[in-house]
């Protein structure tokens, strides 16, 4: 049996089982175990007004990307998650963005997660715990992915005020 690693990142961003989100997440970051970020708190992405909390983990586990998933989907669903619209808010998220062996890619599950590099609450708490985890598609490291993103945001904001 070959013990591989992955990389989760945890969201949630309404009330479900264990409470608020940040509880949700404190509850699957023990059911996970490996090592795990610190929650942070973000501002939504996308529709939802709802603030998010986030954080990874890496965990060790011998089951194959798609069985994982299957887990996780089942934790999800544990934690009060309802399927519905996506993007829509939710008690409990919990998205593989990395795997030890590469990259992988069946019917509903990409490995990279395909829009990780873009997502500041992904990489944030992901660069806490594993900054030199190389994303295969790119060669660059999360800490290299996170600074080209965090970097970008200056630039960004100059414009956004500057035309106000
Ligand atoms: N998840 C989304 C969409 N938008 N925004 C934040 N801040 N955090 C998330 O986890 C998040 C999001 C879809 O999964
Ligand atoms: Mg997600
Ligand atoms: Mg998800």
């Amino acid at each position: 049996m070959v013990t591989t690693s992955y990389a989760i990142a945890l969201g949630a961003n309404r009330p479900g089982r264990d409470g608020a989100p940040e509880a949700a997440l404190a509850a699957a970051l023990a059911e996970l175990g490996g090592t795990a970020s610190v929650i942070i708190r973000t501002a939504p992405i996308g529709p939802s007004i709802r603030r998010y909390a986030n954080a990874a983990c890496i965990i060790t586990s011998p089951l194959a990307p798609p069985a994982l998933l299957t887990a996780l989907k089942r934790m999800e669903r544990a934690a009060g998650r309802r399927p519905g619209r996506r993007w829509g808010n939710r008690p409990l998220d919990l998205d593989i963005i990395l795997w030890s062996e590469g990259a992988w890619a069946s019917p509903g599950l990409t490995i990279p997660h395909p829009a990780f590099r873009e997502r500041g609450f992904v990489l944030g708490p992901l660069a806490m715990i594993a900054p030199d985890w190389r994303d295969p598609i790119t060669g660059l490291t999360v800490r290299q992915l996170h600074a080209r993103l965090t970097r970008r945001r200056p630039a960004y904001r100059a414009t956004a005020s500057g035309g106000s």
